[in-house]
This record gives structure tokens, C-alpha cells and sequence, in this order.
């Protein structure tokens, strides 16, 4: 049988789908020669050693849409096929953004300790909260999920605006400048790829323009905005609230952004429900699946495309 690596967790039905077919093998034991397949996820990549070490791989199967921590480019010039899970977690993705920013205007957080401190019963009723109506949203990024946020925000009358690089064609005002967006909008949503061509792209100029009665949601990646001085933002109060489902150096959240009341913070769950994963998952076997039939598969990276 073809022998495959696997990089991080899988779920028990795509063990099960992938073990019929390939011998599986964990990293810390595998013959470098005899590796043709990896299985990965957006977090754990495969690393540039690691790649470079594996002179027979055909595929890296990425358990996500995100590939930042993939080295496409490096991979498409060895003819490697890189894949990952676009589109079946767009929904799921764009809940958790939303989910955010109503979690940040209706302060859920403040008011569920209310309750649970017995606040409520000493004090009377907790200080009231900004509504989330009629909120000019920036988005940043209106790809897949950044569409599928734009439609989510529609029961709340959202203004939506967006950047990225290229204008789409929507019907949304397009910014080419992201400070000139952050001070045109109440809230803005990051959802663009992570990678170098993104790092802090969201850096103290941005969060100024966004301002103290400014909402910051980061559902892309931890390397989108600059962690520094998001919390010094957030400290001095020049910006309002975030909502964060991605960290710099994730796992490990900086203790003083742990310390802030002003934010809400999850540990990268965008995508993490049951039935999101499993469509992911099935998609990251059925590329796996189908190079071993056919050598085609069902949704390479755009770099690899062509390959
Ligand atoms: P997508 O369809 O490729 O959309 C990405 C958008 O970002 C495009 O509109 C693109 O437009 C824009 N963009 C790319 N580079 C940019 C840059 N340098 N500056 C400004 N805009 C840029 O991707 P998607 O499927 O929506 O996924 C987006 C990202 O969400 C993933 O890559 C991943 O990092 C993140 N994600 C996070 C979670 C989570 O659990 N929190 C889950 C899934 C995905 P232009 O090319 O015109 O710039
Ligand atoms: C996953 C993600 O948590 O798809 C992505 O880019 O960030 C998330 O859906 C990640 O890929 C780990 O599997």
C-alpha cells in the first residue's frame, strides 16, 4: 500500500476511509524514501525541511482551507500537489465572525458574569450595551468566507464595505486603502489568507482609523494583525473591542490580552463544529482518494492548479 505521513489530528471516519488504502505513519516514525502522501492541517503545514527531506511525495492534503503554513510555491516547482477544503466551511466560518461581533456590541461576556456573580440581584439591572443594528461593516478580504459574512450580516442592516487587492464584482464599496476603510467603518472583519503577504497588515495606523468606538474581528490569522499594538490599543482605549479566533503565536495568548475586558477570545473554533469538520474532513480524503485513482483531484491550491 502507498504510504502516507500524517501531520496533526485526523477524526476516526477519515482514519478509517484512509486505512484501507495507505499505511498510515506518524512522525516519529517514517522512512523519508517510501513517504508519496501527507495529511496536514492549516495549523501544523508541513515544514520546509521536512518537505525538502521527502524526494518521493505527490500530495500534501491540507484538512483546511487556510495553507499559509504550506510552502505552495516550493511545492508546485517539485510537481507536489497541494489541496485543501474550500468553500464546505464557509458557513460555519462566517457564524463564528458574526458571533463575535454581536458577542462584543451586546457584551455577553460582562453580562453572563452579571448573572452568574449574583451582580444582578445586589446591583439591579447591568449597564446597558451598543447596539449591533445598522453597523458599517469592513471587510477585509471578501472572498468565500468574506461573502458568506457579508450575507450573514444582513438581518442586522449592516453597511457592508470591503478591501483586498483586487475590486470584486459586488455591489459593496471597494477601498483600495485599508487605513481609509478602518476609518470609514464601526467594525472590521479580517478574513484574508495569512502569509507574508498579509503580517500585520492591520498595524497601529489601522487600528487608530478604527478608533475607540472601533470593533476589530480577527477570524483569518493571528499574523494579519499586529498583536502589540492591538493591545496597546485595546489598553489605552484609541480602540473599542475585539473579537479574536486567531493568535500570533497560538496556542499561547499573550497573558495581557487574556487580562482585557474588552475582548471576547476563542481558540481557533471558526470552523470547529461536528458537521463542518466532517465535510472537511471528507474532502480532504476524497483528494487523497482520488490522485491515488486518477492522479487528478478535487480542489488544489490555486498554485498547484495546473499542475
Ligand atoms: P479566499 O476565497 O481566497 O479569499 C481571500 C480574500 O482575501 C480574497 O478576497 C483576496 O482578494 C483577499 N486577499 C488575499 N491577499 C490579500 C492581501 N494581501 N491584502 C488584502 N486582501 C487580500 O479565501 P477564504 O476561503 O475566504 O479563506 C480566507 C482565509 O480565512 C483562509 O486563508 C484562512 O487563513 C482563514 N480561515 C480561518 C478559519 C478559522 O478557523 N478561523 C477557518 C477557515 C479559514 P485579492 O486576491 O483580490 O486580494
Ligand atoms: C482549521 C482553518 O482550524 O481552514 C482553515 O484555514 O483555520 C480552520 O478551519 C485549521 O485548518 C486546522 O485544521
Amino acid at each position: 500500500m502507498p504510504e502516507l505521513l500524517q501531520i496533526g489530528g485526523i477524526t476516526e471516519t477519515m482514519k478509517a476511509r484512509l486505512q484501507k488504502v495507505f499505511t498510515i505513519h506518524q512522525l516519529d516514525d517514517f522512512d523519508p524514501e517510501t513517504i508519496e502522501y501527507v495529511i496536514t492541517n492549516g495549523h501544523d503545514g508541513i515544514k520546509p525541511d521536512l518537505m525538502a527531506a521527502l524526494p518521493n511525495l505527490k500530495l500534501i492534503s491540507g484538512y483546511g482551507v487556510g495553507y499559509d503554513a504550506i510552502d505552495a510555491i516550493e511545492a508546485a516547482r517539485r510537481s507536489i500537489v497541494v489541496t485543501h477544503t474550500p468553500n464546505v466551511l464557509n458557513e460555519e466560518v462566517a457564524t463564528t465572525a458574526v458571533l463575535l461581533m454581536l458577542a462584543c456590541y451586546r457584551e455577553v461576556l460582562r453580562d453572563d458574569a452579571y448573572v452568574r456573580s449574583g451582580d444582578w440581584a445586589a446591583k439591579g439591572s447591568a449597564p446597558l450595551t451598543r447596539s449591533a443594528e445598522n453597523q458599517t461593516v469592513g471587510i477585509l478580504g471578501l472572498g468565500r468566507i468574506g461573502q458568506a459574512i457579508a450575507d450573514k450580516l444582513a438581518p442586522w442592516n449592516a453597511k457592508i464595505i470591503y478591501h483586498s487587492r483586487t475590486p470584486k464584482n459586488v455591489g459593496y464599496p471597494y477601498y483600495d486603502d485599508l487605513t481609509e476603510m478602518a476609518k470609514a467603518c464601526d467594525t472590521l472583519i479580517c478574513i484574508t489568507p495569512g502569509g507574508p503577504a498579509t503580517a500585520k497588515i492591520v498595524n497601529a495606523k489601522v487600528l487608530a482609523a478604527l478608533g475607540p468606538n472601533g470593533t476589530l474581528i480577527n477570524v483569518s490569522r493571528g499574523s494579519v494583525v499586529d498583536e502589540t499594538a492591538l493591545i496597546e490599543a485595546l489598553q489605552n482605549g484609541t480602540l473599542g473591542w475585539a473579537g479574536l479566533d486567531v493568535f500570533d503565536a497560538e496556542p499561547a495568548v499573550p497573558q495581557a490580552l487574556r487580562d482585557l475586558p474588552n475582548v471576547v477570545l476563542l481558540p481557533h473554533v471558526g470552523s470547529a463544529t461536528v458537521e463542518t469538520r466532517a465535510a472537511m474532513g471528507a474532502l480532504t480524503v476524497d483528494n487523497l482518494l482520488q490522485h491515488l485513482k486518477d492522479g487528478t483531484v478535487v480542489t488544489p491550491v490555486p498554485e498547484c492548479a495546473h499542475l
